[in-house]
């Protein structure tokens, strides 16, 4: 379903009026509206090609109808996203769930519908059909070199898939741990998985990126051999300029303080990118900003100024991407969602007055510190965003042109009700 520019501009016509109004005054408190906006309309953010279908726990999966039934399918929905809000315009694929059938083909809907290939994601967490070596122990820390070898091989398959379709990283997230004391000599697990990375990091061609993703727990529940930064770090140090560490915000353990965690990886120049969701207990991939927006507005606040301090680009200096499952919300409506929360997050954040804030920093002076942030977390972005949307062509309120538009009903009587996209 391709959305046309008119229809666009029909829903905008009917709430240009109010939303001026609204730009005009939040406008008018902001220092250097034409910056913020034009970088704004810069920031695009990757979606997962996993999560265009509906999720689901061990419990129970309600698929909403209607949902991809191949790559073109995925790439076809992105693009309505990209065309509602402009702040959507790439793809990241997960290997073997998206492997392109006609890579030319591909690559023409993807300029099609004016999309990038971000990050390629590695799958050794599952064994597919014919697989050798299972990855029930695990996959590069595997104790038997055959699995390992055979992990290794996936990955360099992966990287080869991105290379012909333009992607320039490859996200490695393991499974690989362990669930019970005493199962996993952790020094063997960290140099099996240390020198197999390193075979995958020989593989990289020179202007690519390897971001190792780590997670706290699950699938494995004692131990993860990439579960926290420290670890991800540790990793990304000894493999090399091209190895970064990627955070997804997930894969925390209670009450972490991710922006600190953000703001060093960052000083360090390690931090590679993000895979933006929320959750209020553990890897529950919600919707970004639905639980702690808070939080968000915190990392993208030490983002903005670690960036800054860096002389880094904000939209191409770090990989913008999001990872979540639908459990109950239409996986398009979701992802609109999450989008339009990682937009404002980050235009609070350049709404910040850094200055004062250093000055108060400086002074010890804790209340003005607090009252500085909290002005930016305070004041209504939205108009912001959505101008910079409206003048990017997209539309002024997408979930609600979505709605008018009665997508998911036009998407179930094209594919159908009992569809099932690849991917969690
Ligand atoms: C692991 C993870 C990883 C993906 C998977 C789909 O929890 O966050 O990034 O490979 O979800
Ligand atoms: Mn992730």
């Amino acid at each position: 379903m391709q959305l046309e520019k008119k229809i666009i501009e029909q829903h905008n016509d009917g709430l240009i009026s109010g939303h001026q109004k609204k730009f005009d005054y939040s406008a008018g408190s902001v220092a250097n509206i034409n910056n913020v906006l034009a970088k704004l309309a810069a920031f695009q953010i990757a979606i997962p090609s996993w999560a265009l279908g509906t999720g689901g726990t061990r419990f129970g999966r309600f698929s909403g109808g209607g949902e991809p039934r191949s790559l073109e399918d995925k790439m076809e929905d992105i693009g309505l996203l990209h065309a509602l809000n402009r702040s959507s315009g790439a793809i990241s694929l997960h290997i073997p769930w998206d492997i392109p059938k006609d890579v030319q083909a591909i690559k023409a809907l993807a300029a099609q519908y004016d999309l990038k290939f971000d990050a390629v994601n590695s799958n050794t967490f599952q064994d597919q059909p014919g697989q050798q070596h299972s990855y029930k122990f695990g996959s590069l820390q595997h104790v038997d070199k055959a699995v390992r070898q055979q992990a290794i091989d996936h990955n360099i398959e992966v990287i080869r898939h991105g290379e012909a379709l333009g992607s320039d990283s490859l996200t490695v997230w393991l499974a690989d741990g362990s669930c019970f004391p005493g199962q996993l000599n952790f020094r063997k697990a960290f140099q099996n998985t240390l020198d197999s990375l390193q075979q995958i990091y020989k593989a990289l061609p020179a202007n690519w990126k390897m971001f190792v993703e780590y997670k706290a727990f699950e699938p494995n529940f004692y131990s993860i051999t990439v579960g926290d930064w420290g670890q991800s770090l540790l990793y990304a140090t000894k493999l090399g300029p091209q190895a970064y560490t990627l955070v997804d915000l997930g894969h925390h353990l209670p009450n972490a303080n991710i922006e600190q965690i953000v703001s060093l990886l960052l000083m360090e120049g390690k931090l590679g990118g993000f895979h933006f969701n929320d959750s209020k207990y553990g890897d529950d991939d919600l919707t970004t900003g639905s639980i702690k927006p808070y939080q968000l507005f915190l990392i993208f606040n030490e983002l903005v100024d670690g960036m800054d301090a860096k002389g880094m680009d904000h939209a191409t200096g770090l990989g913008w991407m999001i990872d979540a499952s639908h459990n109950v919300k239409d996986p398009l409506e979701d992802l609109l969602q999450s989008v339009e929360a990682i937009m404002i997050a980050y235009a609070q954040a350049l709404t910040v007055d850094r200055e004062a804030l250093n000055k108060a920093q400086a002074n010890n002076d804790v209340v003005a510190c607090q009252e500085i942030l909290q002005e930016a977390f305070r004041t209504d972005v939205r108009p912001l965003v959505a101008e910079a949307r409206l003048r990017a062509g997209g539309a002024l309120a997408p979930v609600a042109l979505f709605r008018e538009l009665k997508v998911r009903e036009q998407l179930i009587n094209e594919r159908g009700q009992k569809t099932v996209a690849t991917g969690l």
